[in-house]
């Protein structure tokens, strides 16, 4: 098959530079020649442009450099609400427009926001496609139960159609495309109140690192995979925040949090993933190389290209 890689210089979903550097840290390291060893057909077109958007991404110095901006205040909480909404609409067309061509979209990040556009444009090609979420955070705070107001905090609810999502630009192009029974989380470790209080009361599968504790990794997405997918019919996104691995293995993302995935354990998730065959779409996001020291970016960034690897099917034999 074809795996259209698509990067997304992007960071305007949360407030530390750096990780727009996270795409070009991943195709520096190889991954394009790694990907093309294991049989894949690589396509590349080089990083997403979204430098002409006309705000300011005070992450990314000199972005504003010779052309016109626009003011982006809050929206509510929402901080950056008209870049991140137009980065994504953007990245969403990219992305929907390799799935239409039967291209499986890996989508390289970026902060976690830009699952707005991945899940989309998955959902507009694969219109019964689930999502396995593996992320340390359950990114569904609405933008009235967000306290950080980053958005990378927020792409879930919008997917969900929450209350007090649907609120412009946003609501101009992303249709609710999710069902709560469309998405199974793995890894959560540091979730908000109010975030928790949404999971219950939507009834949001969801294996914590407690559930990874005790029934072990295998156990857990074979749950996760049954819960969304019973009868491996459905096609199946796979959104990998690098934060659900241990600071030990992925130190250098913005938000990192103790007591994390091995590098075992989140490799074994892709793998398995990766042996339905129901992959269509992967992303791996919040690649930092701005943050940590060498031994931390380069491992990182290794760990960021593995993961991809084991999801489009590296085996170990
Ligand atoms: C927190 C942290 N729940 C927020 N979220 C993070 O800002 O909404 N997501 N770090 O990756
Ligand atoms: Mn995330
Ligand atoms: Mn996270
Ligand atoms: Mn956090």
């Amino acid at each position: 098959g074809t795996v259209a890689v698509v990067g997304c210089p992007f960071s305007g979903g949360q407030g530390k530079s750096g990780v727009d550097l996270g795409p070009n840290a991943l195709v520096e390291r190889g991954l394009l020649s790694q990907l093309s060893e294991l049989g894949w057909n690589v396509h590349y077109e080089g990083p997403a442009e979204f430098d002409d958007i006309p705000y300011i991404n005070p992450n990314q110095p000199g972005a504003s450099n010779g052309r016109e901006v626009l003011p982006d205040p809050d929206i509510g909480k929402m901080k950056k609400p008209r870049l991140v909404s137009a980065v994504n609409q953007r990245a969403m067309g990219i992305i929907r427009d390799h799935a239409m061509e039967g291209r499986l979209p890996l989508t390289l990040g970026g902060d976690h926001s830009l699952a707005m556009a991945t899940v989309s444009g998955i959902k507009a090609k694969y219109p019964d496609a689930c999502v396995v979420w593996v992320d340390a955070h359950a990114d569904i705070n609405t933008p009235a139960t967000s306290d950080s107001g980053n958005i990378h905090g927020m792409p879930i609810s919008f997917l969900l159609g929450l209350p007090g999502t649907d609120v412009a630009p946003f609501s101009d192009w992303i249709k609710p495309c999710l069902k709560p029974s469309d998405i199974v989380y793995i890894g959560l470790r540091d979730l908000d109140v109010e975030e928790k209080k949404i999971l219950r009361d939507l009834g949001i599968k969801c294996f914590t690192m407690h559930e990874v504790d005790r029934l072990g990794v295998g156990e857990v997405v074979k749950k996760a995979l049954k819960h969304v997918n019973p009868k491996g019919e459905r096609p199946v996104h796979l959104s990998f925040d690098v934060d659900a691995c241990d600071p030990s293995v992925a130190g250098s993302t913005g938000t990192p949090v103790r007591g994390g995935l091995t590098f075992r354990e989140a490799h074994y998730i892709c793998e398995a993933i990766a042996e339905t065959g129901c992959l269509v779409g992967l992303d791996i996001m919040e690649v930092n190389p701005a943050l940590g020291d060498d031994k931390s970016v380069n491992e990182t960034v290794a760990v960021g290209c593995s993961l991809a690897r084991a999801a489009l099917g590296e085996t170990l034999l």
